[in-house]
């Protein structure tokens, strides 16, 4: 399912992020010192080898919000972008920070120019954050960023599960009412 917005594509899907051959950054739901960890980073730094985690070390720790870029070593994706999302309950402002994620991680994409970006859902799992407050928090910081976008062209939101990919498509569906459906 996907909406076009004043600008990038934005798409859902249900899926792993490691397995999005068809982009050229994935964004790693990474913790302060950028270390494998294990959720989205895990299955990231397993996928890509350690050649990760040795160009990771000497860029951490990273604070919330921020968003630091590297290659993809093994990983199908030129670029992986590493955001530490807030810990749900203790880093504040929590959505502040969240939207931060998605602002900067966007940033870095436009860099390098990067014109098709996957992300996860930034602080839904191990981080607490409440999943219907988040995919609130994240497709608005999705769409607010969009018209300022130069070269990234499609943004894509990888769910991993049901539950958690229909909270986003209900939070994305009801913002998109009245933008174009992309078929
Ligand atoms: N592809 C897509 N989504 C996934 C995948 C995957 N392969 N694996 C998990 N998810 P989390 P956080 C979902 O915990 O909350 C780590 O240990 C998952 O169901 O990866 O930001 C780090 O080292 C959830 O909805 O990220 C940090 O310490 C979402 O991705 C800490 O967890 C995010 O879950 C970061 O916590």
């Amino acid at each position: 399912m996907s909406f076009r917005h004043n600008g990038p594509e934005i798409e859902i899907i249900r899926g792993d992020i490691t397995r999005q051959g068809d982009v050229e950054a994935i964004v790693n739901a990474a913790n302060a010192r950028l270390l494998p960890g294990g959720g989205v980073a895990g299955a990231i730094h397993r996928a890509a080898g350690p050649g990760l985690a040795a160009e990771c070390r000497p860029l951490a720790p990273i604070r919330p919000g921020e968003a630091v870029i590297t290659s993809g070593h093994r990983l199908p994706n030129p670029w992986v972008i590493h955001c530490l999302g807030p810990v749900y309950g203790l880093d504040e402002p929590a959505a502040g920070l969240l939207a931060a994620c998605y602002r900067n991680a966007l940033r870095r994409a436009e860099e390098r120019e990067i014109r098709r970006i996957a992300f996860p859902a930034i602080s839904t799992g191990a981080f607490g954050y409440p999943a219907a407050a988040a995919a609130a928090v994240t497709v608005r910081a999705l769409r607010e960023a969009a018209p300022e976008l130069k070269s990234v062209r499609l943004v894509r939101l990888v769910l991993f599960g049901k539950p958690l990919f229909d909270i986003f498509r209900d939070a994305l569906a009801g913002e998109s009412a009245g933008d174009a459906a992309v078929p």
